[in-house]
């Protein structure tokens, strides 16, 4: 079964939006696997977006996302990576559909609230960089037979 990392950015925990975008991804039919609200270090926040580390935004998505807790998760489900994605919406919260996450309560770039894995080979670096395999649980929700045929 697939498996994604998502995270709930500074913006989303202090606008109060935790259980509402949680509830997005439990009532989708998602099993939660791994769940922490942390603080993020430098460290990890530049490793996490090293990708954009030559980005003229690099530095404040860095100060931004180390300036106050986070909730780092890992979701588990079939198809769940292009799903989330789905269900967060388009990077720019003014372009994302109604009915996403980003497109329901966001309105900036720099503050879009919530970090999706955007690939199956993305979702396992950032899986790894996050968590550790003692902190995942895997489960097997009693729900399951009504979610799959
Ligand atoms: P996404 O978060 O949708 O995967 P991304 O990987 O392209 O988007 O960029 C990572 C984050 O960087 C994004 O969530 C917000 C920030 N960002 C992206 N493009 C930006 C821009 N043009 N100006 C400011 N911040 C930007
Ligand atoms: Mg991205």
């Amino acid at each position: 079964m697939e498996r994604t990392f998502l995270m709930i950015k500074p913006d989303g925990v202090q606008r109060g939006l935790i259980s509402n975008i949680i509830g997005r991804f439990e009532t989708k039919g998602f099993t939660l696997v791994g769940l922490k609200f942390m603080a993020v270090s430098r460290e990890l926040a530049e490793k996490h977006y090293d990708v954009h580390r030559e980005r003229p935004f690099f530095a404040g998505l860095v100060d931004f996302i180390t300036s106050g807790p986070v909730v780092a998760m890992v979701w588990e489900g079939e198809g769940v990576i292009a799903s989330a994605r789905k269900i967060i919406g388009a990077t720019k919260p003014l372009e994302a559909e109604p009915g996403t996450i980003r497109g329901d309560l966001g309105v900036t770039v720099g503050r879009n609230i919530i970090h999706g894995s955007d690939a199956p080979e993305t979702a396992q670096a950032e899986i790894a960089l996050w968590f550790t395999d003692s902190e995942l649980v895997s489960w097997e929700p009693a729900a399951k037979g009504w979610l799959y045929e």
